[in-house]
């Protein structure tokens, strides 16, 4: 299908205003990347150029760009009522989305709090986490132990507990305290290829629980983990690591949080990961796919345990937290057509069918100069490179470079490549895919 150019692109001058995030805004403006229409597996660049896109916009676009079912929702949301106050009031679609979350989270995690980001998720996860110990009588419970490598968002308590250096390093003075850290499972001296979950690395969960003994179960409140390290580079959990995690937690009491941003809706072959990983923890963490990147929203889901502990004691406001735009209508609007869609379409498990024929076109990449590391899970791949001496991250950000002029969006992250693509991508999308990967590392 075609698409026309949406508008003219700005000029150097009117790229200036601008202060973009996570990006070498001067390097970028010198030779911006601009993208102006989407649609399925496509964007266009404003000159009309296509790009396949292998990373579902940012982890997010998980049913494919441009779903009618969703600007109609939007639209005719908009069109019935454009904002309803979401403290002591709200709207029909609100409950209707959450009920739609709860149905297909994990058994046990029933009670759905609205966000409009994944930060906002992670924040408000690790706020219900120590208040539920404090509303129990266990206020000593302040502590949160994460992990190297983490990443949960931007805001001060997912900075806090975030575990990859640059997000950090300027804000270290005021991030929150009381923060441990797990070691990251990433082991490439015995994993390097491996096909799924790694063989070695369930020795990394025992680690919590000399964390534990260290600072004293008393004290700690909960731990937070992706079940698969998106953002520092796809880090797919060692066989049997997360349910170790589970034990640990259950024998001190630790409250187990999943941050699922990512790994939720769909990407990984199940609803969340921790089907896949048959792994429930206390708490999930979601956005991202939860409107298909329409609008944003987040989501927290909790357990039936946690929110009954709130619903005590004289009637009054239970949690004194929420933001003006929780549970928007037009974000709800959205989420409810995403996951008509997703259910209409299977896509929440539609990983499973076609993860292995994903599997197999990426392993075929094993062999390619400088390249150190193939790693997949569901629909999600990684390249890992070797660095180019001093110039960290040069080598991947190239073939990220390269495959854009190709045609091709990638994710790059140090020196990795990430992928992901729309959970709607068939075998010739992803032939495509690996073959322009595949002529970038030839001519590296
Ligand atoms: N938790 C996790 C696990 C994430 O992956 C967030 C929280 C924060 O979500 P928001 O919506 O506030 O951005 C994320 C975000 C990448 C990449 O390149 C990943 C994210 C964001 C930006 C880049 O992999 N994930």
């Amino acid at each position: 299908m075609s698409a026309t150019a949406a508008s003219a692109s700005p000029s150097r001058t009117e790229l200036e205003a601008y202060w973009m995030p996570f990006t070498a805004n001067r390097q970028f403006k010198a030779k911006p990347r601009l993208l102006g229409k989407a649609s399925g597996m496509h964007y266009w660049s404003p000159d009309d150029r296509q790009i396949l896109d292998a990373v579902a916009g940012l982890w997010c676009v998980n049913a494919g760009h441009g779903r009618r079912e969703i600007t109609e929702a939007v639209s005719r949301q908009l069109e019935t009522m454009d904002f309803a106050p979401p403290f002591q009031m709200a709207h029909p679609a609100a409950f209707e989305l959450a009920n739609a979350v709860a149905r297909i989270a994990p058994a046990g995690l029933d009670h759905v709090f609205f966000t409009n980001s994944g930060s906002e998720s992670v924040d408000t996860a690790l706020k219900i986490a120590l208040a539920y110990h404090r509303v129990r009588g266990d206020a000593a419970r302040t502590k949160i132990i994460s992990r190297e490598r983490a990443y949960h968002g931007v805001n001060f308590g997912g900075t806090s507990i975030g575990g990859i250096g640059p997000n950090r390093k300027f804000w270290s003075a005021s991030v929150i305290p009381g923060v441990d850290y797990l070691p990251h499972t990433h082991d490439l001296k015995r994993n390097a290829f491996t096909r799924g979950e790694p063989e070695h690395g369930l020795e990394f969960a025992d680690e919590l629980e000399k964390l534990v003994a260290f600072h004293d179960p008393s004290t700690i409140a909960a731990v937070i983990v992706e079940p698969i390290a998106g953002s520092t580079g796809v880090l797919i959990p060692p066989q049997g690591y997360l349910k170790r995690i589970r034990e640990i937690c259950d024998r001190h009491k630790l409250l187990l949080i999943f941050d699922e941003v990512i790994t939720g809706f769909g990407r990984t072959g199940a609803p969340f990961g921790a089907q896949a990983f048959g792994v429930t923890p206390d708490i999930i963490t979601g956005a991202k796919g939860l409107t298909n990147g329409c609008v944003p929203m987040g989501c927290v889901i909790v357990s039936k345990t946690i929110y009954d502990a709130f619903m005590q004691g004289p009637e009054g406001i239970e949690l004194f937290h929420g933001y003006t735009y929780s549970a928007h209508p037009v974000a709800c609007a959205a989420g409810i057509a995403t996951l008509g869609i997703y259910e209409k379409e299977g896509l929440l498990t539609r990983a499973q069918s076609i993860a292995r024929y994903w599997e197999d076109a990426i392993h075929s990449l094993k062999g390619a100069s400088h390249l150190i590391d193939i790693r997949n899970y569901g629909l999600i791949g990684a390249l890992e490179f070797e660095p180019i001496p001093g110039k960290p991250g040069a080598r991947a950000f190239e073939v990220y470079l390269k495959a854009f002029e190709k045609g091709l969006l990638l994710r790059q992250t140090g020196d990795i490549i990430a992928m992901s693509p729309p959970l709607i991508v068939e075998r010739a999308h992803i032939d495509q895919i690996f073959g322009t990967v595949a002529e970038v590392l030839k001519s590296l």
